[in-house]
């Protein structure tokens, strides 16, 4: 196995929006990350990413990119990018940028120009066609409710959205898209970037036939979206002339495909991309806004299967990101067991095969909101569907208690710094909401308490740092069919690692042949663990590294 700096380091995401408002207009900034950077140096974080800081009309909180070229203005200016770049690669950090390039915004000026007529020089930067008898094209549906299709008065065509009709597809199978693209990419890159997050990153080949959905492909229209022909193609093409030219890391956000596709498009003889985030772990029973119950055993075999892989991939391992509520509220029990559980998780990500992926919050185990209406939310998403969830017949307040366990926005209300008025956020109303559990939950509360999550994590992250050992170590699942406790064992070279997770809330004892030849590392416990002969006590979210 080659290694490599981002097998070896921790990412942290910020949403800029949510993270620090240096300035006092109640949102989150370039100048107000640059304030927390020792605080993440401080936890251990290696690598930054940060979503999308593109001037932008905001339909889609910054992932419909007007302007590639220039910086939100409510984030800053381009200086002030430049500083917070600098500041990171000091403090021997890096930085990863999100690439959002399967569609722009329908102000950007390539957009501007293409609709304006079908004979301007841009028309063919995006998808455009004709309808059938005043009907879309096909019936292929967009993410935030209704066809995927937008007619445009002005030719009286319809071009393609898999997202809002503010992020209009671009046309891949142009070339000259292809090279603005590289283009942008290098601009970044040469100022000093570390990467890219490559935003839907599947989705950028179509299927020229533009056949409609059948019914079943209808129900996960990602997967048909993902798998166009010329994707591996494009990718193999992107990294010969952009990507192998930098030392840096490419991580493709992979919604929609399996793990043919993933093996593929990560196979280091390849040579397309360096890691995939793939989501059947953290969308695991998701079916639209509905979180169905899930169970541990399915995760299990989830892990197995992305630990599985040979010596030329390596997996990416994560329970948070801005499109999905909180870990602690999903997996773990955000009530009577929080700082228990969050440790737990904490355990699980940075001690399971693949470079862990944080999300800004879950260091101090920040949890769901509870939204009392529709008009609470933020996210497009959220009415964008609306109609649909009434159609299935449900009542709108069955879909608000729905979202309240799925919507993205759990993870967008703004972080707990402090239990001043907004949790520290801001010195004014916020553009979004701050969980009123700040006064709990918040950083410096944390760090003042030496066993708290926020300790614990880091705690965890210089352990897995300094043992390549862990890093590098074969994976095993000890005991698959257990429905309660996650029990896994990391061979390296010089030690072997023993991971015991309760995932419950109940009590009860495990037995594990030769447990006594191990010691304890690591437990999420305040008390003294019970061993006797090899049999384990486990009180509810008990969470173990044993070595040997
Ligand atoms: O996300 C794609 C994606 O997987 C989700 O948007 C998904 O469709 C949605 O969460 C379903 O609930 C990326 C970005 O991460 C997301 O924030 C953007 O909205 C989207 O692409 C469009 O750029
Ligand atoms: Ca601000």
């Amino acid at each position: 196995m080659r290694k490599n700096w981002w097998k070896e380091q921790v990412i942290y995401q910020i949403y800029p929006r949510s993270f620090y408002d240096s300035n006092g207009d109640g949102i989150g900034d370039l100048n107000g990350i640059n304030l927390k950077l020792d605080y993440l140096k401080f936890l251990g974080i290696d690598i930054i990413w940060l979503s999308p800081h593109f001037d932008s009309p905001n339909d889609d909180n910054g992932y419909d990119v007007r302007n590639y070229k220039m910086v939100m203005e409510e984030f800053g200016t381009m200086k002030d990018f430049d500083n917070l770049l600098c500041e990171i690669h000091k403090r021997k950090m890096k930085l990863v940028i999100d690439l959002v390039v399967n569609h722009t915004s329908d102000e950007h000026s390539w957009f501007v120009e293409s609709k304006s007529s079908s004979n301007n020089k841009f028309r063919d930067y995006y998808i455009w066609k004709k309808g059938t008898n005043n009907n879309p094209p096909n019936n292929y549906t967009s993410f935030f409710g209704g066809s995927a299709w937008e007619k445009d008065s002005k030719t009286n065509e319809y071009y393609l959205h898999y997202f809002s009709k503010k992020q209009p597809d671009l046309n891949w199978e142009n070339q000259n898209v292809r090279n603005d693209v590289y283009d942008i990419m290098k601009f970044w890159l040469d100022k000093g970037v570390d990467g890219f997050r490559m935003d839907v990153i599947p989705f950028i080949s179509k299927h020229r036939n533009f056949e409609n959905l059948t019914s079943t492909e209808l129900k996960n229209p990602e997967i048909t979206y993902a798998s166009g022909p010329r994707l591996h193609e494009f990718l193999k093409e992107m990294n010969k002339k952009v990507l192998s030219k930098y030392d840096m890391v490419s991580i493709g956000e992979a919604f929609g495909i399996g793990q043919d596709s993933m093996l593929k498009m990560t196979d280091e003889r390849e040579k397309e991309l360096d890691l995939v985030f793939i989501f059947d772990i953290i969308r695991i029973g998701r079916d639209n806004w509905i979180q169905n119950h899930w169970s541990l055993k399915k995760i299990k075999k989830l892990f197995s299967d992305q630990s599985k892989i040979d010596k030329y991939h390596w997996p990416t391992v994560f329970l948070n990101n801005h499109d999905n509520p909180r870990s602690v509220s999903k997996y773990g029990n955000d009530k009577e067991f929080r700082v228990k559980s969050a440790k737990l998780l904490a355990m699980l990500i940075l001690t399971q095969k693949g470079t862990p992926v944080l999300f800004q919050g879950e260091e101090i185990g920040m949890t769901n909101y509870e939204f009392k209406s529709l008009d609470q939310f933020d996210d497009l998403e959220v009415l964008g569907n609306l109609q649909k969830a009434l159609d299935s017949g449900i009542s709108k307040d069955e879909y608000l208690n729905h979202l309240n366990c799925s919507s993205r926005d759990h993870s967008r209300t703004t972080m707990q710094w402090n239990n001043t008025n907004q949790g520290g956020f801001s010195t004014t109303d916020n553009w979004f909401i701050s969980n009123k559990n700040f006064n709990e939950i918040n950083v410096e509360n944390d760090l003042n308490n030496s066993n708290s999550i926020l300790h614990f994590y880091r705690n965890l992250i210089n352990y897995r740092k300094e043992s390549h050992d862990l890093i590098y170590a074969s994976y095993k699942d000890v005991d698959p069919d257990h429905k309660n406790v996650f029990i896994y064992k990391r061979k390296g070279k010089k030690y072997t690692y023993l991971i015991i997770l309760n995932m419950s809330n109940d009590s009860f004892k495990y037995k594990f042949e030769n447990l006594k030849q191990y010691s304890l590392e690591f437990s999420n416990k305040n008390s003294n663990i019970e061993i006797d002969n090899d049999e384990i006590n486990l009180l509810p979210w008990d969470a173990f590294i044993f070595v040997k």
